[in-house]
């Protein structure tokens, strides 16, 4: 199949499920073309059947806000006209399912039909698409989508509560290449981070409010009472200098690294010993999945789709939202005993296998046909 694929290019979990999802189907043989406003960061290297088509933005002294979306459908328009793309796989609804809308009614004229397909993946819903300003739009483009899909059970009962949906939401859990995961730690890196053999927390996230991040840094607190750590933080965004502010008040900022935006996760995840995840909402918690897939626990909150991808007790703990005393004592008793963390990693390490890659390509795949069949 020739297949767009348009999504956000960077380090959030929409942009990174659909690089991912990209990279896979080209992989297996169809033709890729990825339309977005920069190369996504786990599009790297030289792969094969993928292509990489960037929507220019020209600014004009008018524009105090540069039409992206018209840009965006206007690049759909062409890519999909000049490469005889069969389908679009939009992710994230703002503006991608509007923008293709646009693009596919603009194609009608000419005689050409191509069927959307729309991921929803969780804030497009929950936070940025509830709100007023959006939603009528949001609703729209939704129900004029060919196939919809959604990342969680969760997610997808949250989009009929908010929307008038009039079509079938299919659920497709997230997946993790379990393989690319599965890394050796170096050892040169962990002693770096902790020489005298302290356990390794790590949190990651585009720091926004929704991650409640000040969180992480208290159960760290706790757990460094308790023993002795060391709290990793990757990723950036506009609550790490509260966090960062916290840790200091706390005392324990010398425990603490903020290492920012990072792409080797794999790297990362392979020498950390618990993955901490606070947060309000998360449709899915595709962080706390590739932790998963690197053999690393998780304690997290119990919001949104966390609990689809969660086994209590065997592969982490979740609290309520807040509920920092809770989840710092789970956090300390999947720690504080060498042989107990150990078979935690090891049944993270095998639970992860039920979202891996290669088992839920297919799902699209079929999806794909389906759509297609019915044009
Ligand atoms: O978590 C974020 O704020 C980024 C956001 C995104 O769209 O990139 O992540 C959402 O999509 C991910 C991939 O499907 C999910 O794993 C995250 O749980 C979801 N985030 C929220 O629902 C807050």
């Amino acid at each position: 199949m020739r297949i767009g694929i348009v999504c956000y290019p960077t380090f959030g979990g929409s942009g990174v499920l659909a690089t991912e999802l990209g990279k896979a189907l080209a992989q297996h043989g169809h033709q890729v073309h990825f339309i977005t406003y920069q190369q996504p960061v786990r599009l790297n290297g030289f792969i094969p059947n993928i292509f990489y088509h960037e929507v220019q933005v020209p600014t004009y002294p008018l524009f105090d806000y540069p039409p992206y979306e018209t840009a965006l459908a206007s690049t759909m328009v062409d890519v999909i006209k000049n490469n005889h793309l069969q389908l679009l796989h939009v992710h994230y609804a703002i503006p991608h399912a509007s923008a293709a809308y646009m693009a596919k009614r603009i194609l009608e004229q000419d005689g050409i039909h191509i069927p959307v397909i729309t991921t929803l993946h969780g804030t497009d819903i929950t936070l940025v698409g509830r709100d007023k300003t959006y939603a009528p739009v949001v609703a729209f483009s939704i129900n004029q989508s060919d196939a919809i899909t959604a990342v969680s059970q969760n997610l997808c009962e949250e989009t009929y509560k908010y929307f008038k949906i009039e079509k079938p939401i299919q659920v497709i859990h997230n997946f993790v290449d379990v393989q690319r995961f599965q890394r050796k730690p170096i050892d040169a890196f962990r002693k770096a981070i902790a020489p005298n053999g302290e356990r390794i927390l790590l949190h990651a996230s585009n720091f926004r409010k929704i991650k409640r991040v000040q969180d992480v840094v208290k159960i760290f607190y706790n757990v460094q009472k308790e023993i002795p750590s060391k709290l990793l933080f990757v990723g950036d965004g506009p609550e790490r200098a509260d966090a960062e502010a916290l840790s200091r008040d706390l005392g324990i900022c010398n425990d603490i690294l903020f290492v920012g935006k990072q792409e080797q996760m794999e790297d990362i995840l392979a020498i950390a010993d618990l993955f901490l995840l606070t947060s309000e909402y998360e449709s899915f918690g595709l962080a706390a999945l590739e932790a998963m897939a690197a053999g690393v626990p998780v304690v997290s909150t119990n919001a949104g789709g966390l609990g689809e991808i969660m086994i209590e007790g065997k592969i982490g703990y979740m609290g309520d939202v807040g509920d920092v005393e809770t989840m710092s004592k789970h956090a300390i008793s999947i720690l504080a005993n060498e042989e107990r963390l150990q078979k935690f990693k090891s049944a993270a390490a095998e639970h992860a296998h039920t979202f891996d890659i290669h088992n839920i390509i297919p799902i699209y795949e079929k999806l794909y046909e389906d759509v297609l069949q019915k044009e």
